[in-house]
């Protein structure tokens, strides 16, 4: 079986190391116990990333003549591939791939325009803005009630836990879960398990080594 290559961007700046969304396959990678290598891209060079992805973004994962693009069709493709991921059962998988979908188009789709003002330390208030805050509420607070009473998404962790817990991590330190405690200790259970440690850890030395050997070449980080 030919190792398994995941591309990713050779080099970012600081502030978005351990949540580029490499980690979401290096993560699935790990629990899988599946080989693997990683390749890069150049950060600055989008043109030479749209053969493999159509955005000019990453990741993209190739196994053999195969190559995949999109965090969610990955996390799909891996669960098949292993098994490990994804119940065998056919309603088991038909649950986790809704909850996979749930996690990206129904509570990421409101999370990372949230961020974005975030981010910039925008706080313009406006319509667009005030509707914004309200979809990306009401996801959480359906998202608490979900978790409430249960461990996992559907049974045991799955592709379907690794997209939700990514997707509500990055909002984490933003206060939206001082009151909502189901979803905050969601994120914990997750990011407690060995395979994310060593994901993150991996994603934040790749990044690392790249700024030694940018150091080396006299380029500005
Ligand atoms: N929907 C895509 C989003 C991928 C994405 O946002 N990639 C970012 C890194 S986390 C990227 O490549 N940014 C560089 C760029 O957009 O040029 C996925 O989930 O795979």
């Amino acid at each position: 079986m030919t190792d398994l290559i995941l591309t990713t961007l050779d080099w970012v700046p600081e502030f978005p190391r351990g949540f580029v969304r490499d980690l979401r396959i290096r993560w699935a990678l790990e629990e899988a116990d599946l080989p693997y290598k990683i390749a890069t891209t150049p950060v600055g060079d989008a043109a030479a990333r749209l053969p493999f992805q159509p955005f000019g973004q990453v990741p993209w994962l190739t196994d053999g003549d195969i190559t995949i693009f999109e965090t969610g069709a990955i996390l799909l493709y891996l669960g098949e591939r292993s098994g490990a991921l994804m119940p065998a059962d056919r309603q088991g998988r038909a649950k986790v791939t809704e909850w996979l979908f749930a996690a990206l188009n129904s509570v990421e789709m409101p999370a990372v325009p949230w961020s974005l003002y975030r981010w910039a330390d925008d706080e313009t208030q406006s319509p667009g803005r005030a509707h914004l805050e309200r979809f990306l509420q009401g996801r959480l607070d359906h998202m608490e009630a979900v978790l409430a009473d249960r461990e996992w998404l559907v049974g045991p962790f799955s592709i379907a836990d690794i997209a939700m817990s990514d997707v509500l991590r990055q909002l984490q330190d933003y206060g939206v879960f001082s009151e909502r405690l189901a979803c905050r200790d969601y994120v914990k259970r997750a990011t407690a398990r060995p395979a994310f440690n060593k994901a993150y850890a991996d994603q934040i030395a790749h990044f690392e080594a790249a700024d030694v050997e940018r150091a080396d070449r006299g380029d500005a980080r």
